[in-house]
């Protein structure tokens, strides 16, 4: 059965490009319960940590480095199919490819500052959202 939640981060791009309010409401609209929500700026050691799966890939660093340059908003969303309505939500990775209206075509510059971070399984959604928040941090 597909879970009901997913980790987002709205990253440093559209962060400092003003965007945290239209996004959190854009994912609100569509139906979306944010259960936790916190800005926070990634320490190198920690978002080397966040992007682990992807440490072999060419991009690794570039990622690191663009995550920890600036602030970022975490936080933990709750729908029924979270994961997969919320990567629907988000659009394809690079925003040239992204569906009309999805948050990263309205949003995002490039394949790297894509605007936003969603969750890819269920599992992982779970191993995210404990990353950024303790038990008293979710309601
Ligand atoms: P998604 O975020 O859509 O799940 P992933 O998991 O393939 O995409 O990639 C994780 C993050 O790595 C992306 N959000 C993006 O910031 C960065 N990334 C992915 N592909 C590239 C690339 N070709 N060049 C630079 N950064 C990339």
């Amino acid at each position: 059965m597909a879970g009901n939640k997913t980790l987002t981060m709205i990253k440093p791009d559209a962060v400092k490009d003003g965007h945290i309010g239209a996004i959190l409401a854009h994912i609100n609209k569509a139906g979306f319960r944010i259960v936790a929500v916190k800005m926070t700026h990634l320490t190198t050691a920690k978002a080397q940590a966040f992007y682990e799966v992807h440490k072999e890939r060419p991009f690794y660093g570039e990622l690191v480095d663009f995550m920890t340059s600036g602030p970022i908003v975490a936080a933990i969303l709750e729908k029924d199919n979270a994961v997969e309505d919320f990567r629907k939500l988000i659009g394809a990775t690079n925003p040239a490819d992204a569906a009309e209206g999805t948050i990263r075509a309205l949003y995002a510059k490039n394949v790297g500052e894509n605007a936003v971070h969603g969750s890819d399984s269920d599992e992982n959604a779970a191993i995210e959202g404990a990353f950024h928040f303790s038990g008293t941090e979710m309601f």
